[in-house]
């Protein structure tokens, strides 16, 4: 699988640090959505699904956590642990996101608005769709 990690540019000075995410500049689609995710209870384990369209890109603002991707014909876990790296999800890639540390705060910028249609929840079928696509 091809795993896309996006290096931002950080603007530190004696103040700190801080960076800009851009439509079409750092970030490769138009952001239409922006969430994050935070004060998540010990030992869980989030996500379950792939998307039929959306693109993502994740980035942890605070603390770290992993994530597991898998294409249907490989699996991969990341540790994400980098306010300067975001971790580009593409559509069509299962994923569950694990290992939160206590301060962890995960944000996420989507193409598309909310929509409970384009998620693929159940297992069998997403691995099912991907056979079909190759
Ligand atoms: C994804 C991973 C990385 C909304 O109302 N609007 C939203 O934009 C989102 C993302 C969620 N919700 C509601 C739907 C559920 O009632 O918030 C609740 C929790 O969402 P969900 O169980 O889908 O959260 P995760 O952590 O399993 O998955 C989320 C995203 O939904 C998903 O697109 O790729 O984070």
């Amino acid at each position: 699988m091809d795993i896309k990690f996006i290096q931002f540019q950080s603007h530190g000075d004696d103040r700190g640090s801080l960076v800009a995410l851009e439509d079409h500049k750092n970030i490769p689609f138009t952001i239409k959505r922006v969430y994050y995710m935070f004060n998540t209870a010990d030992k869980v384990r989030r996500g379950f699904h792939a998307h039929k369209k959306l693109k993502q890109l994740a980035v942890v603002l605070k603390g770290s956590c992993r994530f597991m991707l898998d294409d249907g014909k490989e699996k991969i876990e990341l540790l994400l642990d980098n306010p300067e790296q975001g971790l580009f999800i593409e559509s069509f890639v299962w994923r569950e996101m694990f290992d939160f540390s206590d301060d962890c705060v995960l944000l996420v910028l989507a193409d598309s608005f909310y929509d409970e249609g384009d998620y693929i929840r159940d297992y069998q079928e997403f691995t099912e769709m991907v056979s079909h696509d190759s």
